[in-house]
């Protein structure tokens, strides 16, 4: 019998800012106490969890001293060999601090666009000294309200000399570190650039080492751009730009929510574990999300068990759907090749393109059959809802 625990194979990991939200939103103030980042790591070994994440500012306040910014680096050093939690992941905020209400990268000010650069430095050695292998990019006030503030064609080309100038630094540094660029299409600002995962690839391209980037895309930040979220997981794996992933629900048309993973769509979730495991992904599963408002630090606990718990619940109903005999007739019957069609596929030549300009395709005859996807669909809510 499966006990849906997690294991360090697995992978899972948190953010400091994940199991450390206290609840705030734009409508109510705080309702959990403040952790320090080594309870967090505490929490989260309690829970079983794999790793943590965090942003600079969460493990060392924007305006510590040197001398604070020591003890708490060594209390969590403490907290991750005592709990064995490793640190695969770190990112830069660049978003709280008023200094960044109109972008980091991309500001107006060069002064800001300056400092975001320093701080960023800062940050990513701070990660590279815990640990980190994957440096995540997310914009979030990298945006506007008003487009008479701000070139958009200018604010890409910031952005791109900006990564330029961090992955530079990178190799300057011998760091052993990829960057991973998330989308998200707004909040907190009205409009983000590259807003999806799918922009973030195509923009990726154009930098200067393109080999050292890819992809963070959130479940969340897809949905609230009303698209299929395994999908662009998919384009970014096949592109070999799979390089993180935020795992967490969303309902489409609402505010940020950062809800539980697999909470709110539990078919999208199985096909994305299903991917996930079946091309095997084999990077952090970051869960970037957070408890209900209404939760202590106890509900805390039941949320980042719940996400690790439902990961594993569908891992084990992808391998069912693997090894279902009638899912898999059904497949093979859809996917039927005889084979008849193999002199007009594949690559271009030009006796290919002239023989198949000339083949007659009875194309009502070939319309007739039904594909049998109802019947698919059926087994696959069958298998999810446990009742096969
Ligand atoms: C912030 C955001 C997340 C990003 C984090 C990394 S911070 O919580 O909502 O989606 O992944 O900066
Ligand atoms: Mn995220
Ligand atoms: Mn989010």
């Amino acid at each position: 019998m499966n006990t849906y625990n997690p294991k360090p194979e697995h992978q899972f990991t948190f953010g400091l800012w994940t199991v450390g939200s206290r609840g705030r939103d734009p409508f109510g103030s705080e309702v959990r106490e403040s952790k320090t980042p080594a309870e967090l790591v505490y929490l989260l070994g309690e829970v079983g969890a794999y790793g943590v994440n965090f942003h600079d500012n969460d493990l060392i306040p924007i305006d510590a001293t040197p001398a604070e910014a020591e003890s708490i680096k060594k209390a969590f050093r403490q907290a991750l060999a005592s709990t064995g939690l490793v640190v695969p992941m770190a990112t830069t905020n660049l978003f709280s601090d008023p200094v960044f209400k109109d972008g980091a990268f991309t500001s107006n000010d060069p002064k800001v666009r300056a400092y975001a650069r320093q701080k960023t430095m800062k940050s990513i050695d701070l990660g590279v000294e815990f640990g980190a292998k994957v440096y995540v990019f997310w914009g979030g006030r990298e945006g506007v309200e008003t487009d008479s503030s701000k070139s958009a064609v200018e604010a890409i080309k910031r952005t791109r000399e900006a990564l330029n100038f961090f992955c530079e630094y990178a190799l300057d540094r011998k760091y052993d570190l990829k960057f991973a660029l998330e989308a998200k299409p707004n909040e907190p600002r009205g409009d983000i650039y590259n807003p999806t995962t799918g922009h973030m690839l195509a923009f990726i391209e154009t930098l200067d080492h393109p080999e050292m980037v890819g992809v963070n895309p959130e479940v969340a930040h897809e949905h609230m751009a009303g698209l299929n979220f395994m999908h662009g997981v998919a384009q970014a794996w096949e592109a070999g730009k799979l390089f993180h992933i935020d795992l967490n629900d969303q309902y489409p048309g609402r505010y940020d929510q950062d809800l539980r993973f697999g909470s709110r769509d539990l078919k999208a979730a199985f096909y994305l574990v299903k991917f996930l495991e079946d091309v095997k992904y084999n990077g952090s599963r970051h869960f970037d999300a957070h408890a209900y408002r209404t939760e202590d630090y106890e509900g805390v606990k039941d949320f980042a068990r719940g996400c690790m718990r439902t990961y594993l619940i569908l891992k084990e109903k992808a391998a069912q759907f693997n090894a279902d005999a009638e899912v898999q007739a059904l497949l093979a019957e859809i996917n039927a090749d005889d084979g008849a069609m193999a002199p007009f596929l594949g690559k271009y030549t030009p006796e290919k393109a002239a023989a198949l300009k000339e083949h007659a395709f009875d194309r009502v005859a070939i319309a007739q059959p039904g594909r049998k996807y109802e019947r698919l669909d059926q087994l696959t809510i069958d298998i999810l809802t446990g009742t096969r």
